[in-house]
């Protein structure tokens, strides 16, 4: 197993769209099982490839207390949403120490692969429909500071940058 560097905005790679995976093999299972790790480690309750600098369609999360609830979501696509909107003050390990309230649809249907490449379907809600909803996004080069005002935005990055110049 392995850390996997987690990219910060406003690195252009966070806005590459991923490309679908073609074989669920023991790569993907490794990088899985990496992902997993890393999002563990940070602590996050999500994690999606792009933001580990690997451009497929793949994502996991656990939105359980305890780190009980692995979830694996491979080539994930939304079949259905709710009318109804939840607001959820969202942060992002991409865009560390902000937070911001993002509306969303309250529930999702999810289709997706599993890490044996079995295909299943998943009605979400709650944190978890918000989790893998702002997942998919990644998956697209989006982030939630899209959905806030370029005010707030730029003051992030403009924040961000300057803590990226003094690491380096
Ligand atoms: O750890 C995370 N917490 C979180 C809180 C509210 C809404 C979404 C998230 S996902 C985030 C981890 C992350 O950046 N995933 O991409
Ligand atoms: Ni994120």
């Amino acid at each position: 197993m392995a850390r996997l560097n987690i990219l910060e905005f406003p690195d252009p790679r966070l806005r590459t769209v991923a490309e679908p995976v073609e074989e669920v093999n023991d790569e993907i299972r490794q990088l899985c099982a990496d992902m997993l790790e890393t999002m563990y480690e940070a602590p996050g309750i999500g994690l999606a490839a792009t933001q580990v600098n690997v451009h497929k369609r793949l994502l996991v999360c656990d939105v359980s207390e305890d780190g009980s609830d692995p979830l694996i979501f491979i080539n994930p696509e939304i079949q259905g949403s709710s009318e109804d909107l939840s607001s959820y003050d969202e942060g992002c390990l991409s865009v560390p120490g902000f937070f911001e309230e993002v509306e969303r649809p309250s529930k999702v249907v999810v289709k997706a692969l599993d890490e044996k490449g079995g295909a299943f379907e998943m009605q979400l809600e709650g944190l978890l429909a918000t989790c893998v909803q702002h997942e998919i996004d990644h998956l697209e080069g989006k982030l939630f500071v899209d959905y806030i005002s370029p005010m707030k935005r730029r003051r992030i990055r403009s924040k961000l940058e300057k803590q990226h110049k003094k690491r380096a």
